[in-house]
C-alpha cells in the first residue's frame, strides 16, 4: 500500500518541554490550506467512513491516541496513531475509519484543500470502483 505514509518529525526543547514546528514545503509535504482537530469523541465510537478523491492530509494525534484504520480497496492497514511526533500522511484513494479513541485524543489535521463535500465518498462500493478506474 503506497497511499499513505508515517513522517517522523524532528522535536526541539529542554528540560522545560518539548515543541514541534510544521512547516509547508519542509516537513509536510504539500501547501495546506486547512487546519482542523477532533476532540472530544464519545466513548465506543467510530469515524471516518469515507475517503477522498484529490485531499492530501497529515494526522497527527497531539494528544491520546487512536486507531486508523487504512484500506486502499485491495489492502487493509491498521496504524496507532500515539505520539505527536509521528504524522500520518494520506496522499491517494484510502478508505478510512478511526476507531478506539482515548478519552483524551486529539486528532490534528493538515489538509491540503478547504472543506469541499463532493471531494467525499461515503460509499464503499462506489470507492472500489473509483480505485479500479485509477489503475
Ligand atoms: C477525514 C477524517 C480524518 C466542517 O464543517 N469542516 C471541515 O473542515 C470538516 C473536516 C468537517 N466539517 C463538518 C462536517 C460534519 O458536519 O464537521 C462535521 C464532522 O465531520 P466528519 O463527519 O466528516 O468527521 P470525520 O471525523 O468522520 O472525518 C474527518 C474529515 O471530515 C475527513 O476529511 O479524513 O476526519
Amino acid at each position: 500500500m503506497n497511499n499513505y505514509k508515517i513522517i517522523e518529525f524532528q522535536s526541539h526543547g529542554d528540560n522545560t518541554g518539548k515543541l514541534i514546528s510544521l512547516e509547508r514545503g519542509g516537513n509536510i509535504p504539500f501547501d495546506f490550506k486547512r487546519v482542523y482537530y477532533i476532540y472530544n469523541t464519545k466513548k465506543n465510537t467510530q469515524r471516518g467512513f469515507h475517503a477522498h478523491i484529490n485531499l492530501k492530509q497529515v494526522i497527527i494525534s497531539v494528544s491520546g491516541s487512536c486507531v486508523f484504520a487504512l484500506d486502499d480497496g485491495m489492502q487493509r492497514r491498521e496504524v496507532m496513531l500515539d505520539n505527536p511526533a509521528r504524522g500520518l500522511l494520506i496522499k491517494g484513494l484510502i478508505w478510512r475509519e478511526m476507531k478506539e479513541f482515548s478519552d483524551d485524543c486529539v486528532l490534528m489535521v493538515l489538509a491540503s484543500e478547504h472543506y469541499d463535500i463532493d471531494d467525499y465518498i461515503y460509499d464503499y462500493k462506489a470507492f472500489t470502483r473509483k480505485v479500479n478506474e485509477k489503475k
